[in-house]
């Protein structure tokens, strides 16, 4: 049998599914990911700017990358892979959506209740009274301020070196944990603690699957590797899953 008949008949079988998405997911609607070819945004390595202290020393600069992926974002639509998803999750008993992803693009696919470990790129988080707004839909200034108190305003995700929000991590660790397959989408598994979730669900006795163009650090310990684009990969598997 092959890898992925064998891939097919366990989401077939699953009562539980945990997906975990990163940003290879959404290469194939032209967002760019972190890491490899295309990553560099103006020759600088998009890590060096999602940090708080790239922000804290040129905000400007940071801003300007963000309102950069924000428009890139609100031209993007979601490609087979996101739609796969939403098909799968109508068609197995439960599915937990968790992405790494800010892009929002499982959600305009039709994904709900996505769990978004990393935050989003719609909102935006005041430093000074630490209110949340969505400013989706709107072109951002250069400095963009609190609409209460005037305060410059972040980008609503998770740098490095801050905390994943609390009560996402915790539904998200949850999931892996009573799923009975866990699939891992277009993430390179570097980054942590998200690519610890998929230790986690193994050590919970998961079956993991990982959906790549190549392998990861986490191949070795799923128990089966589809390498792929994942916009031709997820919809084939969907569909063969109920057939
Ligand atoms: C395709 C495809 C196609 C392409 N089809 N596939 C334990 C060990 C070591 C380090 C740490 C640790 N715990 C914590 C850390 C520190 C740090 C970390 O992990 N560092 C490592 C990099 C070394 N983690 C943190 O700081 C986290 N916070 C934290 O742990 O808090 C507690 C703490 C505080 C202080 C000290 C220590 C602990 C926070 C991490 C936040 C990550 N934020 C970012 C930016 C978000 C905002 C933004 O978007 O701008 O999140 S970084 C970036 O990486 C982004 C992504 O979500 C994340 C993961 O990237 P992803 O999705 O995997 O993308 P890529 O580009 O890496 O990979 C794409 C993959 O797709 C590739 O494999 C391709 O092959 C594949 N692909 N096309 C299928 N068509
Ligand atoms: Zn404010």
């Amino acid at each position: 049998m092959s890898d992925f008949t064998r891939a097919s008949a366990l989401l077939a079988q699953a009562g539980h599914i945990a997906v975990m998405t990163g940003a290879g997911v959404s290469a194939e609607s032209g967002i760019p990911t972190f890491r490899g070819p295309g990553g560099l945004w103006r020759g600088r390595d998009p890590m060096t700017l999602a940090a708080p202290e790239a922000f804290a020393a040129d905000p400007g600069l940071v801003w300007e990358f963000y309102n950069w992926r924000r428009a890139l974002v609100a031209r993007a639509v979601p490609n087979p892979a996101h739609i796969a998803l939403v098909e799968l999750a109508r068609r197995v008993p439960r599915l937990t959506l968790i992405t790494q992803n800010v892009d929002r693009l499982h959600q305009r696919a039709g994904s709900r209740d996505v769990l978004e470990l990393h935050g989003n790129l719609a909102e935006v988080r005041c430093l000074g009274c630490g209110a949340t707004e969505d400013r989706s839909g709107e072109s951002l200034p250069p400095l963009p301020q609190c609409g209460t108190c005037g305060t410059l305003v972040r980008p609503a995700v998770v740098w490095f070196g801050e905390s994943l929000p609390g009560d996402v991590w915790l539904a998200a660790e949850s999931a892996v944990r009573t799923a009975d397959l866990v699939l891992v989408v277009g993430t390179s598994a570097v980054v942590y603690p998200a690519a610890g979730l998929i230790a986690t669900a193994r050590r919970a006795g998961a079956a993991v699957i990982e959906v790549n163009l190549e392998p990861t650090p986490a191949s070795g310990s799923v128990a089966i590797g589809l390498y792929g684009k994942a916009g031709e990969i997820l919809p084939r598997l969907v569909t063969g899953a109920s057939s």
